[in-house]
This record gives structure tokens, C-alpha cells and sequence, in this order.
């Protein structure tokens, strides 16, 4: 299929980046196409996707004679070019579930490194790690629970009333834990058995064959 706008991802479609610019655009019903990076065989350090995506890294969006990589920024140029109500909405409405939903990604990007580091994303589209948590990781883990626990409202399938791109992201960290079996509470794991299940996301495990 070939249309205007173009996401370049991991050829194997482990990069939760990669994912969330991926159920972006899904959610908005934009027809896309997908170019695969191999990132093992460094296709990433081309001069060619160098300069398209700037940083190297996946993924990057490519859109008519423009492009942008950082999964944030393509979200947030997603939302600005593709806008509601023609398109479904990918960050909430009101002004301050927006700037809670902007907060979470953020946090999310930037801070529980250690847990990502003890429960990379190949534990999710892979393989379950064998290790216990470390320290950090541990305490990595507490901070998360603790700030989901507090968001995720039980009668609620979404975090803010309706489905946002902030439910993928804290339900994909929440999930390297739940499926390596650490402890979650049942409350927060209910949450990501239901994000999970959205069209969007089954739509980029699909891919990964
Ligand atoms: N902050 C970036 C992170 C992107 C990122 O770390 N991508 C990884 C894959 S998960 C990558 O391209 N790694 C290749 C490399 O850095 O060499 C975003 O949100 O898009």
C-alpha cells in the first residue's frame, strides 16, 4: 500500500518507541507504510536514515517531504496534522488530563531506567528474563506500581476517560513486569490485559510474525 506517510521501525519490532508512534497512527486510521531497520546490522547508522531521522535512532516518521523521529514529537505532530473529530484524538481533551497524559509519557521516557534495563522489552515480545530484579530495578518497580495505582481507576478502562497514548505507554512498562511474572496487583494487571487487547497494539505483535 503506499500513501504519504511513512514509519520506520526495528525489523523486529521490539521498540516500545516504535510501537506507540505505530498505535498512533493505527488509532487514527491513517494508512501508513512501514520501512524495517535493520538495526543488528547498524542500518540505523546509514548516512541516508542519518539524515532523515536526524538521531539515528527508530523510529522516525516520514511524511510527504518532511520527517521527525522521537516517538513524542511524531505523536504530537500526529495529533496537530491528523486532529479530532475527523481523527481520533491519541492525547485527552481537557487541558489537564493532557498535561497528566504528557507527564506520564515523560516520566516514563525519561526516569525507572534500571527497570528497563532488568526487564528490556525482549521479555515481552520475546522471552521472560530468568533474573530476579535487582535493587534498582526493584525499587524501579515500586515507584511505577505505585504511581499506576494511583491513575488506574478499576471501574474505568482508561485512564482518562477515554483510550490515550498514555494507556499504551504505562500499560507496555506495566506489562515488562506482569509478564515476567514480578508481582503486580491484580488491579493493574487487569489494566494491561485490557490495553492489550486493543486492535492497535495486536496489530504490532501481528507484525512481528
Ligand atoms: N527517545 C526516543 C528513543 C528511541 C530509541 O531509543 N530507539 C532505539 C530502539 S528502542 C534505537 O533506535 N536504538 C538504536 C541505537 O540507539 O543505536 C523515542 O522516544 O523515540
Amino acid at each position: 500500500m503506499s500513501s504519504n506517510l511513512t514509519l520506520f521501525v526495528d525489523s523486529r519490532f521490539f521498540s516500545p518507541y516504535a510501537l506507540f508512534a505505530f498505535v498512533a497512527l493505527s488509532e487514527k486510521k491513517l494508512s501508513f507504510d512501514i520501512e524495517k531497520i535493520d538495526l543488528v546490522n547498524n542500518a540505523h547508522h546509514s548516512s541516508g536514515y542519518q539524515q532523515l531521522s536526524l538521531t539515528g535512532r527508530v523510529p522516525t516518521l516520514r511524511h510527504g517531504d518532511f520527517s521527525v523521529s522521537e516517538s513524542s514529537a511524531i505523536i504530537e505532530y500526529l495529533e496537530d496534522a491528523f486532529p479530532a473529530p475527523h481523527h481520533l484524538a491519541v492525547l485527552p481533551a481537557s487541558l489537564r488530563d493532557r498535561a497528566r497524559a504528557r507527564q506520564l509519557q515523560a516520566w516514563l521516557r525519561s526516569d525507572l531506567a534500571p527497570l528497563r534495563e532488568d526487564r528490556p522489552t525482549t521479555v515481552i515480545f520475546q522471552q521472560p528474563s530468568a533474573l530476579p530484579l535487582s535493587p534498582s530495578g526493584q525499587a524501579a518497580a515500586q515507584q511505577l506500581i505505585a504511581a499506576a495505582s494511583s491513575l488506574v481507576n478499576e471501574k474505568a478502562d482508561d485512564l482518562f476517560g477515554a483510550w490515550s497514548i498514555a494507556d499504551t505507554e504505562l500499560a507496555l512498562m506495566l506489562n515488562r513486569l506482569v509478564v515476567n511474572q514480578d508481582p503486580v496487583p491484580p488491579k493493574l494487571k487487569a489494566y494491561v490485559a485490557r490495553q492489550w487487547q486493543r486492535p492497535s497494539v495486536q496489530a504490532w505483535l501481528q507484525q512481528q510474525g
